[in-house]
Order: C-alpha cells, then sequence, then structure tokens
C-alpha cells in the first residue's frame, strides 16, 4: 500500500528540509573556500551561497539514506549537483542568454563581477562538480562513484540541461506545442533532479530495481516541479500587479498555463505528484517520509 497520510503527516518535513539543508550549506562553504585567486573565488562562492532552496542536494542525500546509505556517503555529490546546478544559473542570466539582472533577489554573477568571470566561475563549478565527487566520496564502491559521475555528465551535457537550453533558446519567439515544452522541461529542470534521486540511491547501495522506481518519482516531480513554475509565473505577477496572468500574456514564452489555462496545468501538476508517490508505495514507509513530503513540498511550493 502507499504510505499512509499519517505515518507521513506526522513526519516534520518543513524541520527536515531546514537540518539538511543547513548541512549543504556548510559543506559547500567548505567545499570551496576562498582560495586564491580571490575574485574567481568570491564569484563562485556568491551565487553557491546565495540561499537556493536546495532541493537537489536534499533530495539526493534523502534518496541515499532511503536505502540504506548514510550523509557522508552522498554529501560530495549532493554538492556536486549544487554545483552544476547554480552554474547553470549563471551561465543562463548572462547578457548572450537570458540577460538578467537578478537571481534570488540579488544582482546576477555578471553584474557583481563581469561577464568575463561570470563565465569563468561558471566553468570552475562546472568542472570542480565532477572533480569534488571524484576525490571527496568516502565509504562508496568505484564502479559506483563512477556510475555517479556518468550520470552526473548526462544531466549536465547534451542529453540533459545543455539539450534543454538549446532548444528552448531555439523556440524564443514561437509557440511550441505540449510535446517541446515537455521536451525543454524534462531536459532542463527535471534530468538534474533525476540525477539528483538516481545518484543519491546509487551511493547508497540501491538494487536496480530500486534506482528505476526512484527515477520514475524524480521524472514526475521534476516535470511537476516546472509546471508549479509556470503557474507561479502567472499566480505570483498577478497578484503582485493585480492582474490576471499579466507576464505570461504579456512574454512570448510558451508556458502550461498559456497550452492548458490555469485550472488545468493544476490537474497536471497534481497528477504528477500523485504518480511520483504511488512509486514509493514498496518502500518501508518510515525512511521514505522525506520523499513523500519533497514530492508534496513541490506540489505546493510557493516560490
Ligand atoms: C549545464 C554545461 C551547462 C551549461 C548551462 C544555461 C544552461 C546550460 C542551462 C539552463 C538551465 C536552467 C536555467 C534551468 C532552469 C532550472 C530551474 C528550474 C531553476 C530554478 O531552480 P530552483 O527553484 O532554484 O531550485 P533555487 O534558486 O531555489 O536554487
Amino acid at each position: 500500500p502507499p504510505p499512509s497520510t499519517s505515518e507521513t503527516e506526522t513526519f516534520d518535513f518543513k524541520g527536515y528540509m531546514k537540518e539538511q539543508a543547513a548541512l549543504v550549506e556548510t559543506a559547500l562553504d567548505s567545499a570551496v573556500p576562498l582560495a586564491r585567486p580571490e575574485t574567481i573565488h568570491e564569484s563562485m562562492r556568491y551565487s553557491l551561497l546565495a540561499g537556493g532552496k536546495r532541493v537537489r542536494p536534499v533530495l539526493c542525500l534523502a534518496a541515499c539514506e532511503l536505502v540504506g546509505g548514510s550523509l557522508e556517503n552522498a554529501m560530495p555529490t549532493a554538492c556536486a549537483l549544487e554545483m552544476l546546478h547554480t552554474m547553470s544559473l549563471i551561465h543562463d542570466d548572462l547578457p548572450s542568454m537570458d540577460n538578467d539582472d537578478l537571481r534570488r533577489g540579488k544582482p546576477t554573477n555578471h553584474k557583481m563581477f563581469g561577464e568575463d568571470m561570470a563565465i569563468l566561475a561558471g566553468d570552475a563549478l562546472l568542472t570542480f562538480a565532477f572533480e569534488h565527487v571524484a576525490c571527496a566520496t568516502k565509504g562508496v564502491a568505484a564502479d559506483r562513484v563512477l556510475k555517479v559521475i556518468t550520470n552526473l555528465g548526462k544531466a549536465v551535457g547534451t542529453r540533459g540541461l545543455v539539450a534543454g537550453q538549446v532548444v528552448d533558446l531555439e523556440s524564443e519567439g514561437k509557440v511550441v506545442d505540449l510535446d517541446v515544452l515537455e521536451y525543454i522541461h524534462e531536459h532542463k529542470t527535471a534530468a538534474l533532479l533525476e540525477a539528483a534521486v538516481v545518484c543519491g540511491a546509487t551511493l547508497g547501495g540501491a538494487s536496480d530495481e530500486e534506482i528505476e522506481k526512484l527515477r520514475k518519482y524524480s521524472r514526475n516531480i521534476g516535470l511537476a516541479f516546472q509546471v508549479i513554475d509556470d503557474i507561479l509565473d502567472v499566480t505570483q505577477t498577478s497578484e503582485h500587479l493585480g492582474k490576471t496572468a499579466a507576464k505570461d500574456l504579456a512574454s512570448d514564452k510558451t508556458t502550461y498555463p498559456k497550452l492548458l489555462g490555469l485550472e488545468k496545468s493544476r490537474e497536471v501538476a497534481q497528477h504528477l505528484i500523485d504518480e511520483a508517490v504511488a512509486q514509493l508505495a514498496s518502500f518501508n514507509s518510515t525512511r521514505v517520509a522525506p520523499l513523500v513530503g519533497l514530492a508534496h513540498y513541490i506540489g505546493s511550493r510557493t516560490n
């Protein structure tokens, strides 16, 4: 049976998230110290420690612990995921890409450090992520660490984030259909969330069968994450401006609410969350509580 509501309701998800995110914060801080040359490390740390939600690292740690691994086994990979996510945001914000001035309520990396340093900070985070997994992972057999490195490479390269970004750039100014929209989101967003869960499980010693269930779980939450992002774009902007769908209608970006309407988009998101949680049915109900909580958190997130 699926994890019962009573068991998951007693789990303090907010507290769990806060604690795990704090552990990740400390680990990131020491993984990328302020070394020489200082400018580049300042630039890397500025974005890395800028207060993201840490969803990817927490998913990685939770998946590792779910299958019997320890936090220590997964922490370097959890940090690497946040480095990869951060570098993708730095590069996404560049004038040649989205040209954004603000990220997480603060000036973007290139606004603070210049475009040259922002490109290099992204490059440095991208390469260091792999080095860190390879050299800092403790207590995991080498073949599993290799699988993790392969999975991370796939998730950010031309079968993952980069592919999503390319198709996104090529779709600019066009109305795309649902298939293309899904392709973009599966690659830009779901791929790294999937890698987070699959890598965490791999490091914790999961069986192939467990990994496949967790892969389906993470694909569903990955897509839900993006559908909700699109919904928030509409609802938060309209709250802010006191108008309906102001930003969504004004921009030429294709979104779920634009293609399906707000109501149907909410239904799609809820269905994806339900499907994700259903994949967790065969796991120990106490141990699986964090992943159930993360799915509901993504489903009900407001930022
Ligand atoms: C990866 C090699 C490489 C190059 C970069 C620019 C690019 C290629 C890809 C863009 C990827 C991108 C911007 C995806 C959007 C991902 C997304 C959903 C971001 C928001 O994630 P949250 O909500 O953000 O987890 P916080 O701020 O909480 O971390």
